[in-house]
């Protein structure tokens, strides 16, 4: 006996499914454990369960022929692959294993205190007497960001503004090739890649910082000196655009939800639960692909091998199967288990500095102001992989 497959008709780069992508995303959950989806030739699994089983077997599910829509395998990237995200075992591991310590809660120690004196500065400049109403895109979730994590890198100062549209690029890049977002940032790259490119050289980075620790590692033969400005490349496309639209999750969630600012204000223990609630929420990560290394079953399905399957972390995170309420932003629940950072052994090295970015940030406002409230309509910014805002209206009461 053969299961019917279910199919789904649904472009997840549509344009109105960037928009509201959660009625596609349910769809897709409903469908069942894995659904084939033949605008663009490939499958889906929305649900926690299988997301989870996925993202743990990457001796089933590789990365290293890309964890977009193009195949490496017979399609030519757009530019070299990462070797962290676009890269499996063992090839994987020496870069994991660099940017694991280089990122890690040891390193970051040092940078807390700094980084918590940066926030209230920001904070500072901000606020004025009473109350105020400001974008907190701009002003907040890429200010602070931009603050503090390209001098944490090491970078020069000029040419800075590079580094968000290369990263936005990067992210669109894992959609269609054909698609409008990517059509559209095409004209550009050349001069934000080659900026970028140039920055992950040991010349153009500080003597101290994560490009100095990442070369450093290459010194004592952790990597060959042709893999260390790749690595560094990761930081510069998966460390700023991230945590810019996480930050503008949080603020978000914490605006949109009432009693939310008051509980925090109570209790600024559950900053870290904040932040992490906002990332199984919103998902600023929404979803990326592996490729069937042999046929795979999946629920009563098997994908046969060299398949691409869209793993679809937003979904997973709003799964009713697996959490209660899903769509509720809930400080009191225990969010841990989201897979908003991914899972296995690609799960998000840069996890604990997008964490102390958003703890800095959130406990310095938290220490100011009294309630925050939207003061305007928030206007979406749409990108093939992320979930984000271009516009969030606030009005902030100190
Ligand atoms: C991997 C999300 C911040 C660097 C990942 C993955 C996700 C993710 C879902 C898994 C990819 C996969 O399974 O294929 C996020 C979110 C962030 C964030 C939601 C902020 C809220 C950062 C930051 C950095 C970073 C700040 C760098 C400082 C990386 C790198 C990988 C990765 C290098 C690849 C790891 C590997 O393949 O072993 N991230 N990320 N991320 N992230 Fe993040
Ligand atoms: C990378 C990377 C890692 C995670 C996400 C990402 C653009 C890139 O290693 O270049 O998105």
């Amino acid at each position: 006996m053969t299961a019917v497959l279910p199919t789904l008709d649904l472009d997840p780069f549509d344009p109105e499914v960037l928009r509201d992508p959660l009625p596609a995303q349910a769809a897709l959950r409903d469908a069942g454990p894995l659904v084939r989806l033949p605008r663009y030739g490939t499958w889906a699994i929305a649900r926690y369960a299988e997301v989870h089983a996925a993202l743990s077997d990457w001796q089933s599910f590789e990365s290293s022929a890309g964890v977009g829509l193009t195949n490496f395998r017979t399609e030519t990237p757009w530019r070299p692959p990462s070797l962290l995200l676009e890269a499996d075992p063992p090839h994987h591991d020496a870069p994991r294993a660099v940017l694991a310590k280089v990122l890690g809660p040891r390193a970051l120690r040092t940078l807390r205190g700094d980084w918590l004196a940066d926030a209230q500065a920001l904070v500072s400049d901000v606020l004025g007497q009473g109350t105020v109403e400001l974008d907190a895109v701009p002003a907040l979730a890429a200010a602070f960001p931009l603050r503090v994590f390209p001098d944490a890198v090491g970078l020069a100062r000029e040419g800075r503004e590079h580094l968000l549209p290369y990263g936005d690029h990067a992210f669109n890049a894992f959609g269609p090739t054909d698609n409008p977002l990517v059509l559209a940032g095409n004209a550009a790259m050349p001069e934000h890649a080659g900026w970028v490119a140039q920055q992950c050289e040991r010349e153009n980075l500080a003597p101290v910082g994560f490009g100095a620790d990442i070369w450093a590692a290459a010194d004592r033969g952790e990597l060959t000196p042709a893999q260390a400005p790749l690595v560094v490349r990761s930081l510069l496309t998966a460390g700023v655009d991230t945590t810019v639209h996480g930050i503008g999750a949080v603020l978000h969630a914490l605006a949109v939800t009432p009693g939310a600012w008051q509980l925090l204000r109570e209790r600024p223990e559950l900053v870290r639960v904040a932040f992490d609630e906002a990332v199984r929420w919103e998902s600023p990560v929404q979803a990326f692909f592996r490729t069937t290394v042999r046929d795979v079953p999946v629920g009563d399905a098997v994908v046969p091998a060299g398949e691409k399957v869209l793993v679809f972390f937003a979904a997973a995170n709003r799964d009713p199967r697996r959490w209660a309420d899903p769509d509720a932003f809930d400080l009191t629940r225990d969010p841990s288990g989201h897979v908003g950072f991914g899972m296995g052994i690609h799960q998000c090295v840069g996890q604990h500095v997008a964490r102390l970015e958003a703890e800095s940030l959130l406990t310095a406002l938290l220490a100011r102001v009294t309630s925050l409230e939207l003061a305007g309509e928030p206007v979406r910014h749409l990108n093939n992989t992320l979930r984000s805002w271009e516009s969030l209206p606030l009005r902030l009461t100190c």
